[in-house]
């Protein structure tokens, strides 16, 4: 990918955990910290908060990935030791407000998973809109066998994705999911070879980037809080989401292309 340096803001190019590229709409971001497996140090957490609060507002879709052989290790095991009760609740709050920016900000995220996206990883991962996994993908919930709990929005956001009882599972056994396995929970969208990540998630970015702004924002701020509503409560705002959306006017042009002739049709690639 030709990233342009120029595009990036001053204050992102000269952080050193992180990777940041812009090309166009779309932002890269890469967790590097390698020789530690990606491992989230507090350092590393508000390196990416910073990155994601700064970003350009010319931004549409941001790709997430990890140098070196794996994704995410999770929690930087060698700070937990630090903490009190209340410095516990003080980091994993860190953690909530970052992964909630990044769930509920201004552009979808895609991760390219590979290697291990464990523990915290996999928290991180889950805060992303789309997952892209490659075949040396696995997942594992190791808290258990490490005597804690997640505390990184994990029991929020992964049984959402595969049900409480999986998440049970990893936990309680330490079972680790391979990357078909993976796929069959439901904790990838897509499954790829090994390398060809970045490509994959580069072309979803692009598609994402042309769609109309309001409908990238119903679905990433009214669509998962619609499924945490009542029946009634979610068709109410369904129908609010939807007038709004169709009242723009990057919706009425869309709609009068296609009845033009001049838009794509809906095809099975
Ligand atoms: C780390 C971490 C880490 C590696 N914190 N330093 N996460 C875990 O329980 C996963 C722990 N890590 C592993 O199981 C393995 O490291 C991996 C499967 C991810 C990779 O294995 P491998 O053989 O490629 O690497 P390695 O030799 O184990 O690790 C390389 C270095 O990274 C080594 O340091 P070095 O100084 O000896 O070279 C490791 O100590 C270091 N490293 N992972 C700190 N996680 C908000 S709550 C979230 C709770 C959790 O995330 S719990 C799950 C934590």
């Amino acid at each position: 990918m030709t990233k342009s340096r120029s595009a990036v803001p001053d204050l992102l190019q000269h952080l050193d955990l992180i990777e940041v590229g812009i090309e166009g709409a779309i932002a890269s971001i890469r967790l590097n910290r390698p020789a530690k497996r990606n491992a989230l140090s507090d350092p590393l957490i508000a390196q990416l908060h910073t990155c994601i609060v700064n970003l350009p507002t010319t931004v549409r879709a941001i790709v997430l990935s990890g140098a070196g052989d794996h994704f995410c290790a999770g929690l930087d095991l060698s700070e937990l030791s630090e903490h009190s009760v209340a410095g516990g609740i003080e980091h994993s709050r860190s953690w909530h407000v970052l992964f909630d920016l990044m769930q509920f900000g201004r552009a979808p995220v895609i991760a390219v998973l590979h290697g291990a996206v464990v523990g915290g990883g996999l928290e991180l991962a889950s805060t992303a809109h789309i997952r892209v996994a490659e075949d040396s993908t696995i997942y594992g919930l190791p808290e258990g066998q490490r005597g804690i709990f997640v505390g990184g929005s994990g029991s929020v956001r992964v049984p959402r994705l595969i049900g409480y009882a999986r998440m049970a599972d990893l936990m309680l056994t330490g079972r680790v999911l391979d990357a078909d396995e993976g796929q069959q929970v439901g904790l990838s969208h897509y499954r790829v070879a090994d390398g060809q990540g970045m490509a994959k998630a580069m072309e979803l970015a692009k598609r994402i980037a042309s769609n109309a702004p309001m409908s990238n924002f119903a679905v990433m701020h009214a669509l998962p809080r619609i499924a945490d509503m009542s029946h009634s409560e979610g068709l109410f705002v369904e129908s609010l989401m939807a007038a709004i959306a169709q009242a723009e006017p990057a919706a009425k042009d869309r709609m009068r292309a296609f009845l033009e002739g001049k838009a794509g049709k809906v095809r099975k690639e």
